[in-house]
């Protein structure tokens, strides 16, 4: 068949060269969002909820912004975003902590990372975001905006202190 016909040949050749990858690539894909969900971790946020940005300071919990211990071992921690800082822009708790991070923001739109941690949302105004995670390892946590809000974007940062 090669001989008789090198042409037909090299056809099927390319058709299969372009076969593998667009089989390849979406299976690399798959396989990498799903490690990342169950290996990794990641987690996209709960829709928890609907806020007007004007009331925040009389909704719960944003009324009372912090850290609440919910049960021996379980915290919430409620924070708001806001052009170029966290309240309060520090949280400690105890090593082997539940933290569920409850937040929403006043005018922009604002990033949640706590680096070392699966803890990776956006704050959008009229939105309650809402991760948990649980600190097992003692020290301290960076917490970033990664969302770019405006001129102060770099120094909008806070921490988490697991001790
Ligand atoms: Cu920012």
């Amino acid at each position: 068949m090669m001989l008789k016909n090198p042409e037909k040949f090299m056809g099927y050749l390319f058709e299969v060269a372009w076969i593998l990858p667009s089989v390849a690539i979406p299976v690399a894909v798959i396989t990498a969002v799903v490690l990342t969900a169950f290996a990794v971790g990641l987690r996209v946020p709960d829709v928890a909820g609907r806020i007007e940005p004007k009331a925040i300071a009389v909704t719960q919990p944003f009324d009372e912004p912090g850290l609440r211990e919910l049960a021996p071992g379980k915290y919430q921690a409620t924070l708001i975003a806001q052009v170029f800082l966290f309240t309060p822009n520090e949280i400690e708790v105890p090593a082997g902590s539940e933290v569920t991070f409850v937040l929403t923001s006043r005018d922009v739109i604002h990033g949640f990372k706590i680096v070392g941690t699966p803890i990776n949302m956006m704050v959008v105004p009229g939105q309650i975001s809402r991760l948990t995670v649980r600190f097992d390892r003692p020290g301290e946590y960076l917490i970033v905006c990664h969302e770019y809000c405006g001129s102060g974007h770099h120094v909008m940062s806070g921490k988490v202190i697991v001790r």
